[in-house]
């Protein structure tokens, strides 16, 4: 990558409070030395557990989603200024699972998205395209309609505080990863696709990962393109070596 690179674990519905606490102890070591970014998303339930002891560490805390509103009625949500109180620095917003499994749509991510920046959060915004439309040939349509739509009534000021993470939905828990020229094609094109909103500087400095099944093992390869700045990282993220060697090769 051109810029600093940062890798964004994301732990999805993983861990009960004893076993964040073993990885992020287990973490906190290995990721001291390392000079790319470090983050890590974790479910609610252990945000107070990571915040603790990542205090005084280069290790950053992120949630996976949040709600638009404030407050209000929203069984089952929780908001961006609930995350911000508690010391929460970052929310993954618009991950395929939540757009997938549970009717998240342009709107709603462009919506959370908002929510999060004027709350204070850095946000970590997900796009990528399905196989059917990869098949189609229209990734780079579906890629640029959702990041648009994601960034609308976005300020050039807030954007500098989003990372987009480009991954492929056919990538996604399959074990299957784009090929680094993919990868770096699509990641290239989300930077085009923010220059023309925002101009060159700020698609210029914007951190762009890749995100799909990317692990200890192909992590060199995507790491060494010039557009792509990182990773968001699931089920190597579970595990602190394997974690570890993606914050070597970043
Ligand atoms: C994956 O690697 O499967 C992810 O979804 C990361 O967010």
């Amino acid at each position: 990558a051109l810029r600093q690179a940062v890798i964004a674990g994301n732990w999805k519905m993983n861990k009960n409070r004893a076993e964040a606490a073993e990885l992020i102890n287990a973490l906190k070591p290995i990721a001291a030395d390392k000079t790319c970014g470090v983050i890590i998303c974790v479910p609610y339930t252990n945000l107070e557990t990571a915040l603790e002891l990542t205090k005084g560490t280069n290790i950053k805390v992120g949630a996976e989603n949040c709600h638009f509103k404030k407050s209000g009625a929203f069984t089952g949500e929780i908001s961006a200024d609930m995350l911000k109180e508690m010391g929460v620095e970052y929310v993954i917003i618009g991950h395929s699972e939540r757009r997938q499994y549970f009717a998240e749509t342009d709107l709603t991510v462009n919506r959370r998205t908002k929510a999060a920046l004027s709350a204070g959060l850095k946000v970590i915004l997900c796009v990528g395209e399905m196989l059917a439309e990869r098949e189609d040939g229209i990734t780079e349509d579906v890629v640029e309609l959702q990041t648009v739509a994601a960034f609308t009534g976005i300020s050039a000021e807030d954007a500098k505080n989003v990372i987009i993470a480009y991954e492929p939905v056919w990538a996604i828990g399959t074990g299957k990863t784009a090929t680094a020229d993919q990868a770096e094609e699509v990641c290239g094109f989300i930077r085009k696709v923010v220059a023309n909103k925002y101009g060159k500087e700020i698609a210029d400095g914007m951190t762009i990962q890749y995100g799909g099944s990317m692990n200890e093992k192909n992590c060199a390869e995507l790491l060494a393109k010039e557009d792509i700045d990182g990773g968001l990282i699931g089920g190597a993220s579970l595990v602190a070596e394997k974690f570890g060697v993606l914050l070597a090769e970043a």
